[in-house]
């Protein structure tokens, strides 16, 4: 075995030392940071994200902060999707476009004030653009990178434990709403947010130094709603269809292929780059759409590192972008981005996979899992059990 060396480069988070003492046991990188991407019991981190509540390192969702007197135009320009009537305590899901509406990243845009934005990302390296753009605009901005590293808490019983430490006023926070404030000197943003259809907060911690603190305070409040370590889970975000930049995206992949269209206002945001090229696009219809994909009964496949191949009667209609294993379903499941006009829901298909040709069958998204929400993780698809880490 080998181990991944860390430093400037491959950069820990704020929460590296709780999650080795909670057991991490895989991590992936993000942003050029470490992201816990287990605890060795991932039928469990399933179920608790379904059924009770989760605790997330995801320090690696960076914050690119954007502030001065052009904060607000240079927040403008960058995304196609207005930001018109965001209020100062709001954010907002939003593609980011390069000038010929390809896909560059897909935050989540936060207004702290007037003139102060974070652009909380995904895996790509938004600030450089940001500088660029602000630059050649000649904008009266700062675009940095501060100390910031969110901790998600995910899961049904999260507004319970996370009113339990903030108050009951998080109840009443809005999807993306946010306050800023400080608790027992930490200084923070808690959020109504993150990377799951299970509902959650996001505690955006604004000094690195209290990241151990922070994760106690949170997993003692949730002990009574056993509470415990889990991460961006890839089974429930392709049953919901979340998008994961970067996985079911490559350098061609406009916010329409992508089931992001809805995140575009092409008459509210003129001097936002991409914009002509998206009306273009919108005009003609996009080349590829994404779909799911619900592969035959049989073996779990091998994991994704590559984008896999799919035919419809023997011509190529695009790849399989994503797969899983889904307990609920029973199947394993994924996501595609395939020809619009070749590749429709109801359409079998052939997928190249790493164990082979597999049969599959093209369904809209999200997957419908509602009918087995009870269901308890049953022998055949729980790994063996290891102890559970100490501590
Ligand atoms: N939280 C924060 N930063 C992030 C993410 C996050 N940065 C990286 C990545 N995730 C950005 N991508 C997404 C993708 C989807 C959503 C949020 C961030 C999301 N979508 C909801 C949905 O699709 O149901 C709602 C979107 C809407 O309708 O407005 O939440 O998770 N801090």
């Amino acid at each position: 075995m080998f181990t991944l060396s860390h430093g400037t480069r491959v950069r820990k988070s704020p929460f590296y030392d709780a999650t080795v003492d909670a057991g991490v046991s895989a991590f992936t990188v993000y942003n050029h940071m470490m992201m816990p991407t287990g605890y060795r019991d991932p039928v469990s981190e399933y179920w608790r994200l379904i059924h009770g509540v989760s605790l997330w390192d995801v320090a690696v969702e960076r914050q690119v902060e954007v502030v001065g007197p052009d904060a607000a135009e240079l927040a403008q320009a960058l995304t196609p999707r207005s930001l018109s009537t965001l209020q100062v305590g709001r954010g907002r899901y939003a593609p980011i476009c390069d000038h010929d509406g390809i896909l560059l990243n897909d935050p989540i845009i936060l207004k702290l004030n007037e003139d102060q934005f974070w652009f909380s990302i995904a895996d790509s390296d938004l600030m450089l653009w940001a500088r660029a753009v602000a630059q050649e605009r000649r904008l009266r901005v700062t675009v940095f990178e501060p100390d910031v590293g969110p901790l998600a808490v995910q899961g049904p019983k999260s507004t319970d434990v996370v009113a339990d430490v903030f108050g009951d006023w998080v109840r009443d926070l809005p999807l993306f709403g946010f306050r800023q404030i400080v608790h027992q000197d930490m200084p923070l943003v808690v959020a109504r947010s993150g990377w799951s259809k299970q509902g959650g907060f996001e505690i955006y911690l604004r000094d690195r130094q209290y990241g151990t603190d922070l994760w106690n305070l949170l997993m003692e409040a949730g002990f009574a709603y056993e509470i415990g370590p889990g991460y961006p889970n890839t089974m429930e975000r392709i049953e919901g269809g979340l998008l994961s930049f970067g996985s079911d995206t490559d350098a061609e992949t406009n916010p329409y292929e992508v089931r992001l269209g809805r995140y575009v206002n092409l008459d509210t945001a003129p001097t936002a780059i991409g914009i002509e090229a998206l009306r273009k696009i919108h005009a003609e219809g996009p080349k590829r759409h994404q779909l799911g994909v619900l592969f035959d009964e049989g073996a779990p496949l091998s994991r994704v590192d590559v984008w896999m191949g799919a035919q419809k009667d023997g011509v190529d209609i695009g790849s399989v972008t994503s797969s899983v294993f889904s307990i609920r379903l029973e199947r394993t499941i994924g996501l595609a981005l395939v020809d619009r006009l070749a590749a429709q829901p109801g359409d079998r298909i052939t997928v190249d996979t790493a164990d082979g040709e597999r049969e599959a069958e093209l369904v809209d998204l999200p997957f419908d899992v509602d009918t087995n929400l009870q269901r308890p993780a049953g022998p055949k698809v729980a790994p063996p059990e290891p102890a559970p880490p100490a501590g």
